[in-house]
């Protein structure tokens, strides 16, 4: 039985030799062959393509830690704002600001949102005198909204709402692209006008 098969076994192997190049798939086989030998340096080709892929894999977190890094190192690095404007303000709550006439302080009570943010954000400002007492009937005659390096606003007016307090609601601060915004407000109470700016790195969500 073993000495059939050994016997057998070349005379297969040559019959399927045989029977496959006469079937005309020879030739097909053999540019198949030739195309294999052709793809396999291809694939030599992509594979100092992937290796050096491989060099670029590295690379690619490595700029992408290098990123992080940035990012990591200060939050301004992606920021599309200047670190060294000493004028930008970090946001916080009651954030006050004497009035430049020093008649009328300003408080930013709070920007929903906060700090605010390329979109639509809604301040609220806190009035009050000289003495400190709130100022609940104040009209604000302007408010700018500006961007200083690029020297152009927003095209949205906002509008003010007194909440009868001494506060203000001023709707739809329209904040259309991140960067260094100015928020001028000028307040009015009687003869008593008074402005304050307040200046933020505004960001992407
Ligand atoms: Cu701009």
């Amino acid at each position: 039985m073993s000495r059939a098969l050994v016997r057998l076994a070349p005379l297969l192997l040559a019959f399927t030799a045989c029977s496959s190049s006469p079937s005309g798939r020879a030739p097909a086989s053999s540019t198949e062959t030739s195309g294999t030998p052709a793809a396999a340096s291809g694939a030599d080709n992509p594979s100092p393509a992937t290796s050096t892929g491989d060099g670029t894999a590295p690379s690619a977190p490595a700029s992408a830690s290098a990123d992080d890094g940035g990012a990591a190192a200060s939050e301004a690095g992606p920021s599309p704002c200047p670190s060294n404007d000493t004028s930008i303000e970090t946001y916080q709550a009651n954030l006050m600001q004497m009035g430049q006439s020093k008649q009328i302080q300003f408080v930013l009570v709070d920007s929903k949102p906060g700090p605010p943010i390329v979109g639509i954000n809604t301040f609220t400002l806190r009035l009050l005198d000289a003495s400190g007492n709130a100022i609940p009937s104040a009209t604000f005659p302007t408010i700018k909204l500006w961007m200083p390096y690029m020297r152009h606003g927003s095209s949205v007016i906002p509008s003010v709402m007194s909440n009868g307090d001494g506060t203000y609601s001023i709707h739809t601060i329209d904040l259309i692209m991140a960067g260094v915004w100015q928020f001028t407000f000028t307040a009015q109470s009687g003869s008593t006008k008074d402005t304050a700016m307040y200046t933020f790195c505004v960001l992407q969500h």
